[in-house]
């Protein structure tokens, strides 16, 4: 029978888990150090598109099962980060920049073409749970973007250099999400050392960081597969490749 956490050791737990987000992943580890292709860069691009795209809907999801009005009027700010509101063309239209920035087409994005299964069953994973999880559990699960900053701090510090074929308007969306993701994770932070208050809730909110952490580490599975190993869906039993973005060499 684990003991409750004092509140800022709850906070440290949940820190540490940081040690799993998806910036130690290889995918992750190789974009900083300049290793991946022009592909591997759509194949990411294009695929964390589908990422992105769900994020309003699992927001409004979160809204939706919210019957606090003070938290909702603050949440609801994420849903207009990403769509856009009067003349703030919002987080979609900055990473479909970014797509145009690394040679995809709008359209090619937009449509989905290149999203991998193992790609689409996360992220609906992710959606599917914050429909039924309560709001203070979907809330709990966003605290990945406790280590998210550093990340997209890493693409600004790396991709001038490394990728000088990327325009620096496609890097707009990181440093947008700088700010958006302090701001997000001090109001999900807490709801959660607020709501999560017995040893056995504090170990279920843990439990809901690592899944989350999953999905994100997941996701760059199935892109390293795809377009590191050069596996992508059904590569061994059809004639008809997967369909992989123009940089990706079939
Ligand atoms: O661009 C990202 C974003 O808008 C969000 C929302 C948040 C959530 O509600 O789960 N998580 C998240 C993340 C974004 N970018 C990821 C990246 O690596 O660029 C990181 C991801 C996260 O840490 O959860």
């Amino acid at each position: 029978m684990s003991l409750v956490l004092s509140r800022d050791d709850f906070e440290a737990a949940l820190r540490s888990k940081g040690a799993r987000y998806h910036i130690h992943h290889p995918f992750h580890q190789a974009m900083y150090a300049g290793e991946l292709s022009v592909g591997q860069i759509q194949g990411w691009v294009a695929n964390r598109y589908y990422y992105q795209v769900i994020i309003p809907q699992k927001d409004a999801a979160i809204l939706a099962n919210c019957p606090d009005r003070e938290v909702r009027q603050e949440w609801v700010q994420r849903i207009v980060d990403h769509d856009g509101a009067g003349t703030d063309p919002g987080g979609i239209e900055a990473w479909l920049l970014l797509a145009e920035a690394v040679g995809l087409s709008r359209d090619e994005v937009v449509d989905q073409r290149y999203v991998l299964p193992g790609v689409r069953f996360a992220v609906d994973a992710y959606l599917n749970f914050a429909r039924r999880a309560t709001w203070q559990e979907a809330a709990c699960s966003s605290l990945t973007e406790l280590f998210a900053p550093e990340i997209h701090q890493s693409r600004l510090d790396s991709w001038p250099d490394h990728y000088p074929w990327i325009s620096a308007t496609g890097l707009s969306y990181f440093r947008k999400r700088l700010s958006e993701a302090r701001r997000d994770v001090e109001h999900g932070l807490r709801i959660t050392l607020d709501h999560f208050q017995t040893a056995e809730q504090q170990a279920h909110a843990l439990g809901l960081l690592q899944f989350k952490l999953n999905i994100l580490w997941s996701m760059l599975d199935a892109m390293t597969l795809a377009y590191c190993h050069g596996e992508p869906p059904f590569h061994s039993c059809t004639g008809e490749a997967y369909p992989l973005p123009p940089g990706v060499l079939p």
